[in-house]
């Protein structure tokens, strides 16, 4: 079976997560993606975190799959006209650079627009244009900036960061559907496009409901499904609001059996409205369904501490998988808190190739996470990433050069 994006060349000069993550999900959906590294060195996260002495990292292994790697010096004057040759043949180039980074190896918009007036260029910066446009910029960073640290927290405690790499995972996905776009778009237009994700804007763009309660709190003065509400006090700005819901739904998390010595034997429990009368069944309050302090969502807002309490009183009685069948079978919205190992292992994943074994020539099996987005007529593959500079030849073969010309450009270091 074809793939959604057969006949798609992308030139991908990333590295490290943000850009990778982007090119990975493009060779996903079927584009061809030549990854352009530094001969002798490569992506700095093939050697970063490496748990095999001498194989690339699964730092590098888990954002590069089903990419060709090609080596070339794009500082070096011949590298340039390999790069440029590429520039011609492909559809998009992807960058992740420092701010300036491309247009310092002389690979400015105009010039690659003369090159090739068809490319698309696709970049993830830190920031977009403004006073912090030439700041590198790593993850917790964006995080930082974007508002997911100052609203990611308990309350007495410090700005906290998530794990879910929402900075450089998210703005990659954000990039892929920028340039999926400007692919489209071409299709009318016949031109190529810049595309730009800045991390600061991805994050943003995934905190939105922390601004719409800034604008709330400026209006109000409070927010009652804020664990501040009704005994704390609310500042100028969004606070910290420990595991309560985003949305209009309260959530906790709760302990369920065994949490005294598992780390993660805990509940994400929401008091869903229209199954209020069945919560309060399951926990044995059913006075709660018709008492005017606990019949109606507004009633609950200022005693959903104690209702909380209340509840884990009951899931403490269940391992969280048991007190997830048993809230399922009366469609109270539930989420059992999965360790990684616990993901790991799930069957259901694996089936569904979100979690996939790989093997690899050098570090052997390992585990990575498939594309999370399916498409039911452009199946997802998972290969291996490439050693680096395992394509240089095959590719510069495709781009017309002879054996003895690759072999005159490697003496001279240009690829
Ligand atoms: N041949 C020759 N030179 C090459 C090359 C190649 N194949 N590939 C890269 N280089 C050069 C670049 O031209 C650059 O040189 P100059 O500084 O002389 O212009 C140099 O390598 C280093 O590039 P860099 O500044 O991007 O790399 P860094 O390690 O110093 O910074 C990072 C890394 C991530 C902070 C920076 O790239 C950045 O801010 N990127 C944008 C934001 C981003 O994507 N952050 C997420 C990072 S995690 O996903």
């Amino acid at each position: 079976m074809g793939k959604a994006l057969d006949g798609v060349r992308i030139l991908d000069f990333t590295h490290v997560q943000s850009g990778p993550t982007c090119t990975q999900l493009l060779a996903w959906f079927g584009a061809d993606v030549i990854k352009v590294e530094r001969a002798g060195a490569g992506d700095i996260t093939r050697e970063q975190l490496r748990d095999v002495a001498g194989a690339d990292s699964l730092y590098f292994t888990m954002l590069n799959h089903n990419k060709r790697s090609v080596t070339i010096d794009t500082k070096n004057p011949e590298g340039k006209l390999v790069l440029e040759a590429l520039i011609q043949k492909c559809d998009v180039l992807v960058e992740n650079f420092a701010p300036g980074a491309l247009d310092r190896m002389g690979f400015t918009w105009e010039r690659i627009q003369e090159l090739n007036p068809r490319m698309i260029v696709a970049s993830v910066k830190g920031f977009g244009p403004g006073p912090y446009e030439d700041c590198k910029v790593y993850e917790n960073v964006a995080q930082c900036v974007g508002g997911a640290a100052s609203t990611t927290g308990f309350d007495d405690g410090p700005p906290v960061v998530t794990g879910a790499q929402i900075g450089d995972s998210g703005t990659g996905l954000h990039l892929a559907l920028g340039i999926v776009t400007a692919l489209y778009q071409r299709t009318m237009t016949g031109r190529g496009q810049k595309v730009l994700a800045a991390m600061q804007d991805g994050v943003l763009n995934l905190c939105r409901v922390k601004l719409r309660d800034q604008q709330r709190l400026e209006r109000t003065g409070v927010m009652k499904e804020y664990p501040q509400y009704p005994n704390g006090t609310f500042g100028e700005a969004v606070p910290r609001a420990g595991n309560a819901s985003g949305g209009g739904q309260p959530g906790w998390i709760l302990k369920c059996k065994g949490w005294e010595h598992d780390p993660n034997a805990y509940i994400y429990f929401i008091t869903q409205a229209p199954v209020w009368v069945k919560i309060c069944n399951v926990i044995g309050r059913e006075e709660w369904a018709t008492h005017p302090d606990y019949a109606t969502p507004d009633a609950r807002l200022p005693r959903l501490k104690e209702i909380f309490a209340e509840v884990e009183r009951w899931t403490m009685t269940k391992t969280k998988f048991e007190a997830m069948e048993i809230l399922n079978k009366y469609d109270i919205p539930c989420g059992p808190i999965l360790s990684m190992k616990e993901i790991a292992e799930d069957e259901s994943l694996r089936k569904t190739g979100t979690i996939v074994e790989v093997d690899h020539p050098v570090r052997g099996k390992y585990l990575t996470v498939g594309n999370p987005i399916k498409l039911s007529d452009s199946p997802t593959e998972v290969t291996r990433s490439p050693l680096l500079g395992e394509h240089t030849d095959e590719v510069m073969a495709e781009l017309g050069y002879s054996p003895a010309q690759i072999d005159a450009l490697r003496t001279a270091g240009a690829i």
